[in-house]
């Protein structure tokens, strides 16, 4: 009992409770079956369908596959949909996918999609084709149907809906991925090739294959491993671990994810055929994106997402919100949004459930009034109020370019001597931490988002530029990249940027402030991203740096929309580690830091060159070219 408590509470992170429909509604109004649908293959999927008992409407299917136990959605407390959806009446799909729990088959992790037509194929099969042949068996076989599909779902079951796009059965007419995974070397577990060592933990959920039909977690005791210890101080566990391949050894020498992601440190074609992206052609259903600016898990998801679909398919239906959420956020009311103390207002997730994610599925699949829903529905998370804009990233919009002046003043104006240089010793035995506090293992970490950076301004390590006091608001509406020129005497390092709001000294507390953190002169992260150095021309064929030679190292931070307002200050910082979010650059050029030797990791001095510089807003990637 003690493991599977572990594990319910341990998998607390994933699950994403919705607002959950009054129990005696769902009695009352809706019967429950369940069902093994054959796939062309012959794989059987478990499939637990709740019809509406009023038999006098024809209804559309709203689906949900999951890596994480359809039977958890029993009585929807887990994983459900919105009980405005529940109350408006759909007949409602849960899967578990192939190779998890109920369902036959192999479990492969963003199981990679076969191109082409998938409608002659017999044996080859992926998330596209599983799904395909859901909505055909559904449709063929469940009474009181409308003929037309709709499916959902938040993280793991958020890639999935995305991969119901791609060559999508003709009943698909809306899907909704919700921090969807497009890349894991980009989502999740990697940042632009770094690995991050805050999700040791998680390995156990996603790298043991089941030998039967189960409705428990049979890894629970491999959780258990690394979860079952009590501890209180992550940063220094993970430190005294020593290098990655005492994570090997000590926890998952038998998980068949953990070696792969060992084996595969760039991205090969291991990873290359497990992108969503390139497969995003030809999309038919319409689709609502949704994700939060402040999600640590999945953000490259959404965005590349929705971009990727604008980009390969002008006419598509495709519209993306962006609220003040974490991971998944928008499935929970508590009343007041806040992330830690931060607050940004009162019913933003209902307000999405019920004006904007309700509507859209009640006029793709029932025919009601055609919501008019912008192309980006996007939250300023400074002046915390909602936009709208025609187009996203906003191409209208100008970035702002940020240069790095003498003392740590950050100009708008482009300094005429960029002779200036930035110096600090990087060492991966003293690493900077990533929270403000101490905290413990996570599953994944998530409230750093808005963490104060003080302790961080405080550090030698770590480099920090500053605006003056700001007379007007300035806006930032779209993409960031970090244009760094960087040399050092290692042959190895990262690089994490961070874009940092800067709180007035006589800002007020929040109200919903449970820990009383005082906000005069905080410095809340906005945006953050880490770049592996070694990946700088190419994430498939990284290099080392000559000792000393100044480089250039392009940092693609994510997009954001915020305002910082008058009275505040805009801060860059930049520095080479951030632990145990990521784990270390020994800093001397090995061909897989997942093997690397305790004496491989050594102190550098690293500088920052003066003629580096920030972008920020309007769309600064390069659509042209393949995206990573
Ligand atoms: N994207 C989330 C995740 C995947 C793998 C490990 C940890 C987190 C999620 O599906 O919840």
């Amino acid at each position: 009992m003690k493991n599977i408590l572990i594990c319910c509470l341990w998998l607390f992170p994933i699950l994403i409770f919705a607002q959950p429909a009054d129990s005696t509604y769902l009695v009352n109004n809706y019967d429950k079956s369940s069902h093994f649908i054959e796939m062309r293959d012959g794989v059987e999927l478990y499939t637990l369908i709740y019809s509406p008992k009023d038999k006098s409407k024809r209804y559309p299917f709203l689906i949900n596959r999951t890596c994480y136990n359809a039977s958890r959605s029993d009585n929807f407390k887990i994983n459900a949909p919105s009980r405005f959806l529940v109350e408006d009446g759909f007949i409602l799909v849960y899967q578990d996918v192939r190779g998890r729990y109920m369902s036959g088959g192999t479990f492969d992790n963003m199981r990679p999609n076969i191109p082409g037509n998938k409608k002659k194929r017999k044996n080859e099969t992926d998330e596209s084709s599983d799904t395909w042949d859901t909505v055909d068996w559904l449709v063929k076989n469940i009474s009181n149907n409308n003929k037309k599909a709709g499916i959902y779902g938040i993280s793991y079951p958020g890639h999935y809906a995305a991969m119901a796009t791609v060559d999508a059965h003709p009943a698909l007419k809306a899907s909704s991925p919700q921090a969807p995974i497009a890349d894991f070397f980009f989502d999740d577990f990697h940042h632009h090739g770094a690995f991050l060592q805050s999700y040791l933990p998680a390995f156990a959920v996603f790298g043991y294959q089941k030998d039967s039909l189960t409705k428990e977690p049979w890894y629970a005791d491999k959780i258990n491993r690394v979860f079952g210890q009590k501890i209180a101080d992550g940063y220094s566990y993970n430190l005294e671990l020593g290098p990655l391949k005492n994570a090997t050894e000590k926890f998952h020498h038998d998980n068949f994810f953990w070696q792969q992601i060992v084996e595969h440190p760039n991205y090969d074609a291991f990873w290359q055929k497990r992108s969503i992206l390139p497969h995003l052609k030809k999309i038919k259903p319409a689709v609502l994106i949704v994700g939060g600016w402040y999600d640590a898990e999945d953000l490259y998801g959404p965005l590349e997402i929705y971009k990727n679909i604008e980009t390969k398919n002008r006419r598509a239906k495709n519209t993306i919100v962006m609220g003040p959420w974490t991971h998944g956020g928008w499935a929970r009311e508590r009343g007041q949004q806040t992330v830690n103390h931060i607050y940004y207002g009162d019913s933003i997730s209902t307000f999405f459930q019920k004006e904007i994610e309700l509507k859209f599925f009640k006029h793709h699949l029932k025919g009601a009034a055609n919501p008019k829903l912008p192309e980006a529905y996007m939250f300023d998370t400074g002046t915390k109020e909602w936009k709208q804009f025609t187009n996203w990233p906003p191409a209208e919009i100008k970035p702002t370019t940020f240069y790095f002046g003498k003392n740590g003043v950050l100009s708008l104006n482009e300094p005429t001597d960029k002779t200036a240089k930035f110096d600090y010793t990087s060492d991966p035995n003293k690493p900077v931490p990533y929270r403000s506090t101490t905290e413990g293992l996570t599953f994944t970490p998530r409230m750093f988002i808005t963490d104060d950076q003080r302790h961080a301004s405080y550090r030698p390590d770590v480099v920090t530029f500053k605006t003056e006091v700001l007379e007007d608001e300035v806006t930032i509406a779209g993409e960031i990249l970090a244009n760094l020129v960087v040399s050092m005497s290692g042959t190895d390092a990262d690089f994490i940027v961070k874009l940092i709001d800067v709180y007035p000294p006589d800002h007020p507390n929040y109200d919903h402030n449970p820990k009383n953190i005082q906000m005069g002169s905080y410095q809340q992260l906005v945006r953050h991203e880490v770049f592996r150095g070694r990946f700088r021309d190419s994430y498939e064929f990284p290099k080392p740096f000559e000792p000393n030679v100044p480089t250039k190292v392009e940092v693609p931070l994510q997009d954001i929309l915020h305002t910082f307002k008058k009275g505040h200050q805009i801060m860059i910082q930049i520095h080479s580690t951030w632990f145990p979010y990521i784990d270390r650059n020994p800093q001397k050029y090995v061909p897989n830091i997942f093997k690397a030797n305790e004496e491989d990791f050594i102190r550098s001095e690293i500088r920052v060159h003066g003629s580096s510089s920030v972008k920020a807003g309007g769309d600064l990637s390069k659509r042209d070219v393949i995206r990573p």
